[in-house]
């Protein structure tokens, strides 16, 4: 399998974090997003994923793109271990921790978004840090809640193994402290964190740990 990503990238991060949970070779195809004004706007790039955003993965000829999906085929494609549990109530929480992250919190502090708000409307870094901050602690309140209300929770968001939530929610931990927020609010989300640290499966993803960190 070939990964297309960059280090910084948070959904890159949680592909490379669910390939190396399940034991999955890959080789990586950085595509650095600021270099050139965005090696993500080239026309081969484009060819492959037309939103032009990182991950995309290609598995003999097959091409896929945004993380969940790839991460759902991964799930199929090799059932164990599981990133979802098996109970349908189960999963559907799992499934909404992972979305607070990865469609309400992501995409709108995500690097075109964030220019787009500093170009059109004329912001300051330090204003558009503030609204980067602002959405991302919106989610981290809400998620931080859901972990506290879990009577038996165990070492991750759910259950005594990392699943689909405990993989969106670290990377996107790293752009919370990017954008300057104050984690020390959340305190079973910064346990959460610790416990997935503590996997080689986890540390092996981590940006700096890629090919093309800088
Ligand atoms: N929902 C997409 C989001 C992908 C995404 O936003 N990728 C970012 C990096 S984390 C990107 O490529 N940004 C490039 C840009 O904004 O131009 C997914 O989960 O794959």
């Amino acid at each position: 399998m070939k990964l297309y990503s960059f280090f910084r990238s948070s959904a890159s991060y949680r592909v490379r974090i669910a390939l190396n949970l399940k034991g999955i070779a890959y080789e990586q195809a950085p595509i650095h997003l600021r270099r050139g004004g965005g090696e993500q706007f080239g026309a081969a790039y484009r060819a492959l994923n037309p939103q032009a955003l990182v991950p995309t993965l290609e598995d003999g000829g097959k091409i896929l793109t945004q993380s969940l999906a790839i991460i759902e085929y991964l799930e199929e494609k090799q059932p164990q271990p599981p990133l979802l549990p098996k109970d349908p109530a189960d999963k559907a929480l799992v499934r909404s921790m992972a979305m607070i992250v990865a469609c309400e919190v992501h995409p709108i502090q995500n690097l075109r978004v964030l220019n787009y708000v500093k170009k059109e409307y004329n912001q300051t870094d330090e204003q558009v840090n503030r609204w980067a901050q602002h959405w991302i602690d919106l989610g981290l309140s809400a998620l931080e809640e859901m972990l506290a209300a879990q009577q038996q929770r165990g070492k991750f968001c759910w259950g005594a193994a990392s699943t689909l939530a405990d993989i969106c929610l670290v990377p996107q931990l790293g752009n919370a402290r990017r954008y300057g927020c104050d984690l020390s609010r959340y305190p079973n989300i910064l346990a959460v964190e610790k416990n997935c640290m503590a996997l080689p499966a986890f540390i092996d993803a981590a940006p700096e740990k890629q090919p093309d960190a800088e």
